[in-house]
């Protein structure tokens, strides 16, 4: 199952190039600067990863969800957070190129895709994440427009994005009243929060966002109003296995380090790599990758096919492959000694920037309950 055909090959070897050019350089000083380094975003629109799964009629790069996680986890090894946020436009694009009309389409498309304009998906309130379906943002009909009120929370590029994809209610209670709709930066009445200062993800901001009043026109809705729900939650499968090959990347990066580091590292006579104990313990980070690695490409294979069990599959390589990568980049800052606790030598980023996935994008303990679901639905 798990062999890449000569186009994964090479793709695999454009981002890598790109990852090493353009993120491995400038991911501490992002980190410590909280810089969002928009032009390199740029960069990687220009090379097709606006739009990775979009489809081709508006620029989009058509690739598959088994080709979509090679390219997440080779930008991870370069900067995780980045490679994260590159997976939330992606959702964003994908739901615009699949749900919109056909004149915002050909529109919005084109610049998500190149990475001139940026997407955000706003689904979280400050009174709704996991329970998402109980969210309150409310969306009213009034003429040839919605007016929306409501407050969105822990926003990815909140206050740079052109577009930000809503999940607000026009109906009643509950998944069915719900709607999605494209609201674009500078409608009067948006507004952001402050910057939230968090333990990682310093690369890329995160905001509030506020809507008083804000009127957008109808034809901005996607799909049809109550398919609000559906959309975000299939965005959200998509961005699942992203999320989790960005912490296969992360864990791989911070796995290859410490390989590099024991060779070098010498104490009781001899390289530490010649503990036998801790051989083990790099064996053991390397299998807990591979088996992550080897869960997303079924799931993602399972996506590309819409198999019925895809959204089980993808809750189930979401929360292994985060907590796989996690794991693995804590046990390589332990691996480093006092040195791994050191920002210079990059690996504390890894663990800071990975410990996050654990959360969003669902929690691992809703994805247990996704999965715990289909075995008493069955
Ligand atoms: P809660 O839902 O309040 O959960 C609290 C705890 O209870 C968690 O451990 C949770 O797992 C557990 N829990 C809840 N329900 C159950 C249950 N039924 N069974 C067992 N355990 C349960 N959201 C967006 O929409 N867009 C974004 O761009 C975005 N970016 C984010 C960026 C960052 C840096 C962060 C931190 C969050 C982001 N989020 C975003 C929000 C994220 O998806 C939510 O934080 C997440 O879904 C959890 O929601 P919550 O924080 O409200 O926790
Ligand atoms: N894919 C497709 N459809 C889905 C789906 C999925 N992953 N999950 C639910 N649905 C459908 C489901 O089939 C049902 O459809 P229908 O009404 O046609 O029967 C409908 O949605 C409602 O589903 P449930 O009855 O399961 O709804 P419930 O409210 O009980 O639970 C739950 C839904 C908990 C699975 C959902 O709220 C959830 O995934 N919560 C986590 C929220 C989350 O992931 N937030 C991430 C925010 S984004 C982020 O963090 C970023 C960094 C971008």
């Amino acid at each position: 199952m798990y062999a890449l055909t000569e186009d994964q090959r090479s793709i695999v070897q454009m981002v890598r190039q790109f990852a090493t050019e353009s993120l491995v350089p400038n991911a501490a000083e992002w980190d410590e600067t909280h810089h969002f380094p928009v032009d390199i975003l740029r960069r990687a629109g220009e090379l097709g990863m606006g739009g990775i799964y979009a489809s081709e009629e508006f620029g989009g790069s058509g690739l598959s969800r088994a080709d979509s996680i090679l390219i997440f986890e080779e930008l991870a090894k370069g900067d995780t957070t980045i490679a994260a946020y590159i997976s939330i436009h992606n959702m964003v694009t994908w739901m615009i190129d699949s749900f919109a009309g056909e004149a915002q389409r050909a529109e919005w498309v084109p610049q998500l895709v190149s990475m001139e304009a940026l997407g955000s998906y706003c689904l979280t309130e400050p009174g709704a994440g996991s329970d998402a379906a109980a969210l309150t943002t409310r969306m009213v009909r009034d003429g040839d427009d919605y007016v929306i009120n409501g407050v969105k929370q822990f926003i990815s590029g909140a206050g740079v994005s052109s577009f930000y994809v809503v999940m607000a209610r026009t109906g009643d209670a509950g998944s069915q009243g719900i709607s999605a709709i494209v609201v674009e930066a500078g409608a009067p009445g948006l507004s952001f929060g402050p910057l939230e200062k968090k333990m990682g993800w310093h690369a890329q901001p995160t905001r509030q966002v506020v809507f008083e009043d804000v009127r957008v026109p109808a034809a901005h809705l996607l799909s049809q109003e109550g398919d609000g729900f559906g959309i975000a939650m299939g965005g959200l499968n998509g961005g699942r296995l992203n999320i989790g090959a960005c912490s296969v990347g992360g864990g791989q990066a911070a796995l290859d380090r410490t390989v590099a580091y024991l060779r070098d590292r010498t104490a009781f006579g001899g390289p530490l790599i010649k503990q036998e104990a801790l051989l083990f313990e790099l064996a053991d980070m390397d299998t807990a990758l591979e088996s992550a690695r080897t869960l997303l490409a079924r799931a993602a294979e399972s996506l590309d096919r819409g198999d019925a069990d895809s959204v089980k599959l993808c809750a189930m390589a979401k929360r292994v492959a985060t907590d796989a990568g996690f794991t693995v980049a804590n046990s390589a800052l332990q691996l480093h000694g006092g040195y791994g606790y050191l920002a210079d030598y990059g690996i504390e980023r890894i663990v800071r920037d990975l410990r996050v996935h654990q959360i969003l994008e669902g929690t691992n303990e809703i994805m247990r309950l996704i999965v715990g679901r289909s075995l008493t639905e069955a």
